[in-house]
């Protein structure tokens, strides 16, 4: 399947010279190059216990773009439900599906274009119908003996929910824990199984690895291409705060606070910062027919250690 969205070339050696000897290093986002309009992205999900709710996560890196849940409901056994998105931008996610009992179910690279998203028309069944494992009882991302230890237990097993230790082990969600939750447990594409990751689309996110050291300073400009529309375009830049400390987010303009808002002058919004993401759009009119090129703003980080650091753009 062709993706709408491309990866855009690097450039950007101008503001070498300026710079040393603090490190530079040159990302480029990938967006969209028509409209950037919002769209709706929905799928299906398969899972037991329709009491409990799924929660359906739109992230880059560990931050959350956006989320929807199915809702709880009654009945019990397994059962297939429908998510939408209403309203999402354009750009590359990692769908995070999750719900209590089932281990986590990850889609990524889920390249999103100016055109609604149906993923259970997909052609690969692990896409059209995401299928949670049942059966992580205690919730460490792995259906084992140690759930099973729990579901035997005497003041669990053969016993109404109601007056049980632990009513997670009712997988099925009928009230009971019993011989139906244990199947549930036993099941083959369950025991012994832990999280499922699926790649949707082999688009990757310009990534780098900067070796710093403690207590640098490093300049990080994040460069686009060929952008008719910066319109609702966001983009979000991922790092290890361990490694690094964010100073600052527009360059060109010294000390700037990075807190939620516009930055004066700049035409650059904080839209989101949290401990290991920063989300900015951008004002910058195009006109009708022109392309825009060039660095869409600079990051400057400082070294908190030593090491290996990894930065994103999504
Ligand atoms: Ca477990
Ligand atoms: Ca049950």
């Amino acid at each position: 399947m062709k993706r709408r969205i491309g990866l855009l070339t690097t450039f950007i050696l101008l503001l070498l010279l300026m710079l040393q000897p603090i490190g530079i290093i040159t990302l480029s986002a990938g967006v969209e190059t028509a409209n950037t309009v919002a769209v709706k992205l929905t799928g299906a999900v398969r899972s037991y216990n329709p009491k409990n709710e799924t929660t359906i996560r739109l992230m880059r890196g560990n931050t959350e773009m956006y989320k929807t849940v199915i809702a709880e409901t009654t009945g019990s056994g397994p059962l297939e439900q429908p998510f939408t998105f209403d309203s999402v931008m354009p750009g590359i996610y990692t769908l995070v599906v999750s719900k209590p009992c089932h281990t986590v179910y990850t889609v990524h690279a889920v390249a999103i274009g100016n055109v609604d998203l149906d993923l259970t028309q997909d052609s690969r069944p692990e896409i059209s119908m995401m299928k949670l494992r049942c059966g992580d009882i205690n919730g460490d991302g792995l259906i084992n003996d140690v759930d099973l230890t729990f579901l035997w237990m005497l003041s669990n097993y053969n016993r109404a929910k109601n007056n049980v230790t632990h009513p997670l082990c009712d997988l099925n969600g009928d009230g009971m824990i019993n011989d139906m939750d244990l199947t549930i447990l036993w099941m083959a594409q369950n025991y012994n199984r832990g999280a499922i990751e699926i790649q949707y689309s082999d688009v990757a996110i310009p990534t780098i690895e900067l070796a710093v050291s403690h207590g640098g300073e490093y300049l990080v400009p994040i460069s686009a291409s060929n952008i008719t529309d910066f319109t609702g375009m966001a983009v979000t830049v991922t790092y290890d705060p361990k490694l690094l400390r964010l100073m600052n987010v527009a360059e060109q303009i010294y000390d700037v606070p990075t807190a939620v808002g516009a930055i004066p002058g700049t035409g650059i919004t904080i839209e989101d910062i949290t401990p290991d993401s920063i989300t900015l759009t951008f004002d910058n009119p195009i006109p009708q027919g022109k392309k825009w090129n060039g660095v869409i703003t600079i990051f400057r980080f400082k070294a908190l250690a030593t090491g290996t650091a990894t930065i994103s753009v999504w």
